[in-house]
This record gives C-alpha cells, sequence and structure tokens, in this order.
C-alpha cells in the first residue's frame, strides 16, 4: 500500500497487510484497557529509558507482566524488576491476557500465554525508529500488539533496516498479530500528528505481548 487513502472506511474483520502480519480492527474495547493502564501505572509509572547509545528513548514506557522490557546504558533486556521501584511488575490483568490471547487465536496461533507486556507512551512529535524485536527466548511466538487513542502511521521495512516501506494507518482499538516470518521483520512508528479537530486527544498508547521467555 503506498497511501493512507487506499484504506477504506469499512474495514474487514481481519486483513493481512503483510506476510504473516494480521490487523484486526478495532478488535479490542479500549476503554476498559484505559482503566487497567491507569492502574499499572500509579505503581510503575511511565519514565523514559536511558538506551545504550547514551539517548533517552523518545516514548515514555512502563511493563506489566512476569518480566518487563528495559533499556539502560548497557543494553535491552526483560528484567522481572522494575528499576525505578526495585519491585516487581504487576500483573499482566486478566483483560489483557485474554484479549492478546484470543487475537493470536484469530491469527492461527493457539495457546498464546504472553509473559509480558510492554506499554509505550507517544505523545505528538514522538515516534519509534526503525528496529527488530529480538530479545525475546523464543521467536516461533507471536506478538500482539494494541493500539489505543490518537492513530499512528505504523512502517514495515521488511527484513532490512531502512528504504522502501509499507505504511499502514493505526487506529483506536486496532490489534496486530506478527509471527512466523514477519516475527523479525523491521518496523518503526513515525511521528504522533497532533488532531487539530480533537486538541484534547494528545497521545497514543500501545501494548506490546510477547513470551519474552
Ligand atoms: C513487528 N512498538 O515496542 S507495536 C516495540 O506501536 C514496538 O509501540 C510499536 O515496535 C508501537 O518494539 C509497534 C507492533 C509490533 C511489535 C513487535 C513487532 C510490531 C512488530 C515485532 C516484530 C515485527
Ligand atoms: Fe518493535
Amino acid at each position: 500500500m503506498t497511501d493512507l487513502f487506499s484504506q477504506s472506511a469499512c474495514r474487514p474483520q481481519k486483513e493481512q497487510i503483510y506476510p504473516d502480519v494480521f490487523v484486526l480492527p478495532q478488535f479490542a474495547d479500549t476503554e476498559q484497557l484505559i482503566a487497567e493502564t491507569l492502574k499499572i501505572i500509579k505503581i510503575s509509572p511511565f519514565r523514559k529509558m536511558l538506551t545504550p547509545n547514551g539517548y533517552h528513548t523518545g516514548v515514555s514506557l512502563t511493563n506489566c507482566g512476569e518480566y518487563g522490557w528495559v533499556s539502560d546504558i548497557h543494553g535491552y533486556r526483560y528484567s522481572t524488576i522494575d528499576p525505578l521501584t526495585g519491585k516487581s511488575w504487576e500483573p499482566i490483568p486478566q483483560i489483557f491476557s485474554v484479549l492478546a490471547q484470543k487475537a493470536a487465536e484469530s491469527a492461527g496461533y493457539s495457546m498464546f500465554v504472553p509473559d509480558a507486556c510492554l506499554i509505550n507512551r507517544y505523545t505528538i512529535g514522538t515516534g519509534l525508529g526503525s528496529h527488530q524485536d529480538k530479545n525475546e527466548k523464543n521467536f516461533l511466538w507471536p506478538i500482539v500488539s494494541v493500539s489505543i487513542g490518537l492513530p499512528a502511521v505504523f512502517q514495515i521495512f521488511g527484513h532490512k533496516r531502512s528504504g522502501c516501506q509499507k505504511q499502514y494507518l493505526l487506529q483506536n482499538g486496532d490489534v496486530m498479530v506478527w509471527g512466523n516470518n514477519s516475527r523479525l521483520i523491521y518496523h518503526g512508528v513515525k511521528p504522533l500528528v497532533e488532531d487539530k479537530l480533537r486538541p484534547d486527544k494528545i497521545e497514543r498508547i500501545n501494548l506490546t505481548f510477547r513470551k519474552a521467555f
């Protein structure tokens, strides 16, 4: 897809946007997800993390689950302890894990039980550069992601870091499932753009469910 307008107003229940990448439009009821996220961030707040290159992450993030994705000057990894609080992460709320499992199931992956949920928060102007997700132990498990709030242009670069890319507009409630051949592809998120008609909407939250170990 080269232009976003080819995305029609009525969207199918399940769309394959790339080999082994499925979008389930408006699959999630985001009101409940926001309520659970607010509880989580009271205990483990959103924060930027230092990266090995000495910069901070653009997005603010936190986690729930047995393992949380963390970064510092030494690198990226999964940790059972929130470095900010020194305590375990909050457990994955049941509505989160039921949603992730249902989404995985509809894309053909049965028995997906995530042990890690990364919660990214984007504000206007924040994006995520092209990268691969490769800190997980077993790439046979899919990754499920849930978009909440402002829309964002998701970029799929394929097996090379840059160059030709496919773009897809992810909207509130959209769920994506990645697995098999798409599991190690490069992807990113374009900087968030303000919605002039709804100036009260200022952020996008993404839940990323993974089996880290
Ligand atoms: C494709 N987050 O946290 S989620 C990330 O919207 C990340 O916050 C984006 O990429 C976000 O690492 C995108 C969708 C996603 C997650 C994992 C993937 C796409 C993926 C792993 C492999 C390929
Ligand atoms: Fe990623």
